[in-house]
């Protein structure tokens, strides 16, 4: 979506953690010719995302977009992990992506990691699954952030901008 809109961007592969996580950001970066930043597996997420900071600012680079691990909110040292990135790289917005097909344990994930982390807005994945998209709502709800977009499927093209009214004529209520 940012190539399209002629966005320059470079990817940190933040998710040091999952195995093969850094490969799977790789094969994306050359698909789509974007640079990816990475570190050895296991190594601290914070640097890479400092270091992919680092290369947009000397490549004159406008976004730099920083992939991090999935991660369980109740587990307190990877959400310090995460306030960890978040105090090293700066970033101008934290969001979080979640899977709109996870109903109401978004819920409380949503509510864990604003509440720990601070978030700027919501991206929820597979909307083509979840029929109705109930998950939007609580989230949206509960942290009084944005739905900025939507997956929509497995393909680069499949992400949409969240539309409120589409939303609530899904939800079958009217505005009013
Ligand atoms: N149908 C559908 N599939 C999606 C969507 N978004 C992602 N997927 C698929 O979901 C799978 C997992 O995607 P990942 O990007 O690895 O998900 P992740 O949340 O980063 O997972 P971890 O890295 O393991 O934490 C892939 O096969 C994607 O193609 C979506 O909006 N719709
Ligand atoms: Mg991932």
């Amino acid at each position: 979506m940012l190539k399209e809109k002629n966005i320059s961007s470079v990817f940190a592969a933040g998710d040091t953690f999952r195995a093969a996580a850094k490969e799977q950001l790789m094969e994306h970066g050359k698909k789509l010719d974007i640079k990816v930043i990475s570190h050895d597996s296991g190594s601290d997420p914070a640097a890479v995302g400092f270091d992919a900071v680092k290369y947009a600012e000397k490549n004159n680079i406008d976004v730099v977009l920083i992939d991090t691990a999935g991660r369980i909110h109740t587990a307190t040292n990877l959400i310090r992990e995460m306030d960890k990135i978040k105090r090293v790289t700066k970033p101008d917005r934290t969001i979080f992506v979640g899977e709109s097909i996870t109903g109401n344990d978004a819920t409380d994930q949503v509510k864990a990691f604003n509440e720990n982390i601070g978030i700027d807005g919501i991206i929820l994945s597979k909307a083509d699954i979840d029929e109705k998209g109930g998950t939007a709502l609580s989230v949206g709800y509960t942290t009084q952030k944005p739905i900025l977009f939507l997956g929509t499927g497995q393909e680069y093209k499949d992400i949409e901008k969240f539309n409120k009214e589409k939303f609530i004529e899904k939800l079958g209520f009217d505005e009013d």
